[in-house]
């Protein structure tokens, strides 16, 4: 399995835009959505359907003020493929995707959270 996993800390972010490479997030994870809700209008995660080209590489950023996380499966039946562990507010993480398929994630600490990541 070709995937490879960074995470995007606060620090990192400063040296990004100093050196004029900002990565801008592909799916992020609007407030409120700690409480469950979001999942009946699938915007946990936004989108939470996300089409790429194999080779690319997916960013997630968290823009509520809770913890969440991006991992790989689904809610009581992880994967190993990638997992953010808890991203604080504005953290970004990112997963590039070597292999054509459809990766379902959830979110650790609140089970309605789900999203899918379509690889062609
Ligand atoms: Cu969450």
């Amino acid at each position: 399995m070709a995937i490879a996993v960074a995470l995007h800390t606060g620090e990192s972010e400063i040296k990004q835009e100093e050196t004029q490479f900002i990565i801008e997030a592909d799916v992020i994870m609007p407030t409120k959505v700690s409480r469950p809700g979001c999942q009946e209008t699938d915007s946990c995660y936004v989108p939470s359907m996300f089409t790429v080209k194999q080779g690319q590489t997916v960013t997630w950023k968290n823009e509520d003020v809770a913890f969440h996380s991006v991992t790989s499966g689904i809610y009581g039946e992880p994967t190993t493929l990638f997992d953010s562990g808890h991203l604080d507010p504005e953290q970004k993480f990112s997963v590039t995707f070597g292999e054509h398929g459809t990766f379902d994630y959830f979110c650790t600490l609140h089970p309605w959270m789900a999203g899918k990541v379509i690889v062609e």
